[in-house]
């Protein structure tokens, strides 16, 4: 153990001498502990990471370990999860409460032990229990191996920019009640960007978040939307941005002035300081095309600052999107393309073993104690899922029965117009059914809105696997003509991908990582309400394509 742990004091000393080695090791200590916060010009104690809101940003190259300690310092059970990484056999470390490990209780600690195996740009990590993520996040910065250079020209400075929801309540407040009463929950009072509501909200003594810049020099800012429930638009006045990587994953550049972005996604952008001089205001806002649902549409804000400006210079201001700009986002996401060149090749898989059919939606289910005699819950083809209270991991690594059933339908139970005239009958089923598939197997997914209750923005994400998005549209999929439309060549790779309000999206992978992976709406609420299911990945021949033992201090329910 002594000799283990000198040699990780090693390799960390090496990689303080550039070009010596590379480096292997990256290793952080994350306190989970409350912290007094003040936003909106009133203060709370909201939970934290090491007393940050966001979180400590993880810095580390492609093919590095890192081994992150949680130790839980207050009374909610915490877990954390690492979205976007692949987790190659590690499965035990990807953190979702009772899909691939039990919680850490109060008092408790779990290293988190995985390598960054073939990926680079930004991702980011989050709690994934309860409502805990809404404060309890930060972000992933994987540098490219050294000596190897982003496929764009090298940017000055890069910096992350970190989007989010603030409540003035206890957030947990607001699922417990909203649980309670069988209705939607209280939307955000702010949005935040790098934890601040900015200098145009209804507390601007607190000025917000400053970007310095210099005229002449290019920035990347590495975007990542940490909010609840809420898909944003992001602006800066006078400034087109380039974009260029989402999802860790490279894009073929293109401009843009607005930049849409769903809660678990990440966009890097290169902004170019092509004025003189000057202060430019930063734009977050909601998107969400669904009249009829509440939505906190209050703009974040911040300031480009460039040097040398005089501090009396006014604000350079910018209008964003309205709420319900359907062709702005319609526009950003067409424009998504896999850079797909020679070093980074967009492997589509193109001949489907699993062609699977979801659809995607809400419905309303019996509650004797709710306000209205019933509740609102979500599913997926039907199923609303119920978390087990035992990991669904240590009941496939283990062989226990009784925790889920392997019968995930491919197929919805009935066929309608799922974006015309929906079904009387707005019940679900219950279940914690998963999805099984074998190692290396390949997977066509169509995932369809429904207009149950209200069509909507789904931003669904999958563990432990980067897709392509090989199509979309509105109303109902048609399997004969849409697949003849598919871009099975530069389709944009990513890990959440948005499923469009009375649409839907087809998106492909191949099932080559072992493991209980989940897969759910990125807005919480929707996962609250059931909007989830997973698949396993049996694994395959011998040890490398076999999960690995789950590690000793893997936390017991
Ligand atoms: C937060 O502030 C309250 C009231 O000032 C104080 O009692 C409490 O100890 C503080 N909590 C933390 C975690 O700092
Ligand atoms: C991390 O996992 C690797 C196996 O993948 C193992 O060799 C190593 O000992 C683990 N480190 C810690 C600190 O648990
Ligand atoms: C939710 O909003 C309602 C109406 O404004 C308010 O009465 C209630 O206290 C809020 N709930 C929480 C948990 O903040
Ligand atoms: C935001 O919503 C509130 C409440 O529905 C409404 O009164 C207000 O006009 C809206 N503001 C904007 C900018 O849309
Ligand atoms: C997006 O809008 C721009 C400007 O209006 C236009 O040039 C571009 O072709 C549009 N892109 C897509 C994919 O629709
Ligand atoms: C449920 O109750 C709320 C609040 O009382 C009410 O506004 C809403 O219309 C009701 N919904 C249904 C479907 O009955
Ligand atoms: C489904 O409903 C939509 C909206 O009402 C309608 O436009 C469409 O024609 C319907 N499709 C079919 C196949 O009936
Ligand atoms: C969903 O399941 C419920 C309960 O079995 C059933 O009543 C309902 O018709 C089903 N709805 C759809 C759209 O399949
Ligand atoms: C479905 O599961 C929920 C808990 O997740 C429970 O409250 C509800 O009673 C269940 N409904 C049925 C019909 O079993
Ligand atoms: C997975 O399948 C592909 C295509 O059939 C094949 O080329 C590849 O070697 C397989 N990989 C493994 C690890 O079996
Ligand atoms: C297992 O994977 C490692 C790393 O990818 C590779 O070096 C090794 O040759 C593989 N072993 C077998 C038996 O395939
Ligand atoms: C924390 O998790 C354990 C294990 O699943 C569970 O028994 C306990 O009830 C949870 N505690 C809270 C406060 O939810
Ligand atoms: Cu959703």
């Amino acid at each position: 153990m002594e000799v283990v742990r000198w040699i990780r004091v090693l390799l960390l000393v090496a990689c303080l001498f550039p070009a010596s080695v590379q480096c292997m090791v990256r290793e952080y200590k994350f306190n989970v502990v409350m912290k007094n916060a003040t936003r909106l010009c009133s203060t709370k104690p909201i939970v934290t990471v090491n007393g940050y809101f966001p979180g400590p940003t993880i810095v580390a190259r492609e093919d590095d370990t890192v081994l992150v300690k949680v130790v839980n310092h207050v009374k909610y059970n915490v877990s954390i999860h690492w979205h976007g990484v692949r987790q190659l056999r590690t499965c035990w470390a990807d953190g979702p409460a009772y899909i691939t490990q039990c919680p850490i209780q109060p008092g408790q600690n779990y290293i988190y032990n995985f390598t960054l195996a073939g990926q680079r740009g930004t991702l980011w990590w989050h709690a994934h229990i309860l409502w805990l993520r809404a404060t309890v996040h930060g972000a992933i910065v994987i540098l490219p191996k050294r000596g190897v250079p982003y496929p764009f020209p090298k940017p000055h400075k890069e910096v992350t920019v970190i989007l989010s929801e603030w409540w003035k309540s206890d957030v947990e407040a607001v699922i417990n009640e909203a649980l309670k009463s069988g209705l939607a929950p209280n939307v955000s009072d702010a949005h935040t960007i790098n934890g601040h509501p900015g200098p145009l909200s209804s507390c601007p003594s607190q000025g917000g978040f400053k970007l310095p810049v210099e005229s002449g020099k290019t920035y990347m800012l590495r975007l990542i939307n940490a909010a609840l429930n809420e898909e944003l638009f992001f602006k800066i006045a006078g400034h087109k941005l380039t974009v260029v990587e989402v999802d860790a994953a490279y894009v073929k550049p293109f401009n843009t002035e607005t930049v849409l972005i769903a809660p678990g996604q990440t966009t890097n952008v290169l902004l170019s300081a092509a004025h003189a001089t000057g202060k430019y205001l930063v734009a977050a806002s909601p998107f969400l095309d669904t009249p009829a649902i509440l939505v906190d549409n209050k703009t974040a804000t911040a300031t480009v600052h460039y040097s040398g400006t005089l501090g009396s210079t006014a604000t350079t201001l910018t209008v964003p999107p309205p709420r319900n700009a359907t062709p702005v986002a319609a526009n950003f996401t067409a424009s998504l393309r896999s850079l797909n060149s020679k070093k980074y090749p967009a492997r589509v898989p193109l001949k489907i073993d699993h062609s699977l059919f979801f659809t995607i939606g809400l419905g309303i289910n019996p509650c004797a104690t709710c306000v209205n005699g019933s509740r609102v819950v979500a599913d997926i083809n039907n199923v609303t899922f119920v978390m087990p209270t035992i990991s669904l991991l240590q009941a496939h690594f283990f062989k226990i029965g009784g925790v889920f059933t392997d019968d995930f339908p491919g197929n919805p139970p009935v066929t309608y117009n799922f974006t015309g005239t929906q079904p009387a009958n707005f019940q679900t089923n219950n279940g914690t059914r998963i999805y099984r598939l074998p190692y290396n197997s390949t997977v066509q997914l169509v995932l369809q809105d429904t207009g149950m209750i209200a069509p909507e923005n789904h931003p669904l994400h999958l563990h432990g696997f980067n897709f392509f998005e090989v199509g979309r549209g509105l109303g109902n999929f048609n399997s004969k003509k849409d697949p003849k439309k598919f871009n099975l060549v530069d389709p944009v790779e990513r890990n959440t991908i948005g499923v469009p309000s009375g649409g839907w999206t087809a998106i492909r992978f191949r099932a080559d990582n072992p493991g209980v992976w989940f897969m759910h709406c990125h807005l919480e609420v929707h996962t609250t309400w059931g909007l989830k299911m997973a698949f396993i990945v049996d694994n395959g021949k011998g040890p490398n394509e076999s999960l690995l033992p789950p590690p000793s201090d893997l936390p017991k329910c």
